[in-house]
């Protein structure tokens, strides 16, 4: 499924609100999906304290919104944008990719949740087309 112009069209308009409380989105939806979906855990066992609202948390969460602004900004052609973030994601961190689907899903509640008057059902379809598509890319260089 890929994102048509007027997809493109909605996910800028959205990310142009959503992007003023980017750190905010991103520490919710990191803090979400470690709680929720424990195993996602063992990727960050590394820190010092991975419950909802931690410093480390709260950094990296900012530093993943990041990339979905890197994403925004590459719409047009992600599977080239995204390149070096798949590379790290597959060969260095080894992420089983299925986990981009839970960590978007975390990311859609976040938003929907944040932001329910601009979260209509278009704009719902547009950001679940597009975090698809940004799991998608970064999954490029596991093949
Ligand atoms: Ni991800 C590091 C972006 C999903 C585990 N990740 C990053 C960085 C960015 C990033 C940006 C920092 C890169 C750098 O320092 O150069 N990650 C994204 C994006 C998504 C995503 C845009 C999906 C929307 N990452 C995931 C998922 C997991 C994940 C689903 C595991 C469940 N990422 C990591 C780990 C690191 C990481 C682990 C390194 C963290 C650290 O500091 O040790």
């Amino acid at each position: 499924m890929s994102l048509t112009e007027k997809d493109k069209a909605a996910v800028k308009a959205l990310w142009n609100k959503v992007s003023k409380s980017a750190d905010a989105v991103g520490a919710d939806a990191l803090g979400r999906m470690l709680s929720v979906y424990p195993q996602t855990k063992t990727y960050f066992s590394h820190w010092s304290d991975l419950s909802f609202g931690s410093a480390p948390v709260k950094a990296h969460g900012k530093k993943i919104m990041g990339g979905v602004a890197l994403a925004v900004a590459k719409i047009d052609d992600l599977a080239a944008g995204l390149l070096e973030l798949s590379e790290l994601h597959a060969f260095k961190l080894r992420v089983d990719p299925n986990n981009f689907k839970i960590l978007s899903h975390c990311i859609l509640v976040v938003v929907a949740t944040m932001f329910p008057k601009d979260f209509t059902p278009e704009a719902h379809v547009a950001t679940d087309k597009f975090m698809s598509a940004v799991g998608l890319a970064l999954s490029e260089r596991y093949r």
